[in-house]
C-alpha cells in the first residue's frame, strides 16, 4: 500500500543479505516502498556484532525494522508479519486461521530445513564472512546441514508436483523464504541439483514477479556501482 500517511520506518539491513532480501521482497509486495528507508549494516566488516547493533538486536543479526517511536523488531517471519497488517493485497501471512496455520509451518520448515541450514553450510564450512567475524566454526556440522538442506530440496520439488505455491494454492510468505534460500545457495555456490523440476519450475515463476525481479536488479546495480 502506497500510502504516504503512513509513519516512515527504517530497516537496517545489507543490501543483498539473503536473509534481509526476504523482508525487501515483502516489502515490495505489500508496496510499501515508500515508506521505508534502508540503512546499511556491513556483515562483512562484523557491523552487525558490535554493541551499538546489539542494542538493537541481541541475536545480532539483520535485519532488523526500527518504527518511528523507535520499537524495534527483528526477525524476518516477525518483521513479514507486521508489514502484512496493512491493508492491501497481497496477504503474506495468510487471512484465515487454516491458511495462517500452513504457512506458519510451512515457513517454518523452509527456514529450519532449508535456508537456515544453507546459512549454517556457509557459517561452518566455509570461509563464512572471514576469520575476524567468523570466531567459532564446526565444518563437520556445517557440512551435514549442507545435506539437510539438500535432503529438504526435494521435499519442496516433490511437494510443487502437485500445488502451486510452498504453502498451497497462493503466494506467501513461505514462498519467500525458498526464494531466500535460492538465493544464498547462489552465494555459496551450492547447486540445486537440475532433476528438481518443479522446484526449478516454481523458481522461474519466482523470478518474474515483480518484487523478485527488483530485487535482483537492484543487487546488479549495487554491485556494477560499487565495483567503480
Ligand atoms: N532468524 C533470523 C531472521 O529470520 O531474521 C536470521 C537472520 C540472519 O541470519 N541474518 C543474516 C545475518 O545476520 C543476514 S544474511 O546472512 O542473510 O545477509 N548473518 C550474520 C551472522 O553472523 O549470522
Amino acid at each position: 500500500m502506497n500510502d504516504s500517511s503512513l509513519p516512515p520506518m527504517t530497516i537496517h539491513d545489507w543490501f543483498n543479505g539473503p536473509y534481509p532480501a526476504r523482508v525487501r521482497i515483502a516489502v515490495a509486495e505489500k508496496d510499501l516502498q515508500a515508506q521505508v528507508r534502508f540503512v546499511p549494516v556491513n556483515l562483512w566488516k562484523g557491523e552487525h556484532k558490535a554493541p551499538a547493533f546489539l542494542e538493537k538486536n541481541y541475536s545480532g543479526t539483520l535485519p532488523v525494522l526500527e518504527l518511528a517511536d523507535g520499537t524495534l523488531i527483528a526477525e524476518c517471519t516477525a518483521i513479514t508479519e507486521y508489514l502484512d497488517n496493512f491493508a492491501g493485497p497481497p496477504t503474506l501471512t495468510g487471512a484465515t486461521p487454516r491458511e495462517k496455520g500452513i504457512i506458519h509451518m510451512m515457513s517454518r520448515r523452509a527456514e529450519l530445513e532449508l535456508l537456515d541450514a544453507i546459512s549454517f553450510y556457509f557459517h561452518h564450512a566455509t570461509p563464512g564472512l572471514g576469520p575476524k567475524v567468523e570466531l567459532y566454526q564446526n565444518r563437520d556440522w556445517g557440512l551435514r546441514q549442507r545435506d539437510r538442506a539438500l535432503r529438504a530440496m526435494e521435499y519442496f520439488d516433490e511437494l510443487l508436483k502437485t500445488q502451486a505455491y510452498i504453502a498451497g494454492a497462493a503466494f506467501s510468505m513461505a514462498d519467500i523464504t525458498v526464494i531466500a534460500a535460492f538465493i544464498f545457495a547462489a552465494i555459496v555456490k551450492l547447486e540445486v541439483p537440475t532433476h528438481l523440476t518443479a522446484l526449478h519450475a516454481w523458481h522461474a515463476r519466482m523470478l518474474e514477479r515483480p518484487s523478485v525481479r527488483a530485487w535482483h536488479t537492484m543487487v546488479e546495480a549495487t554491485q556494477t556501482a560499487m565495483r567503480r
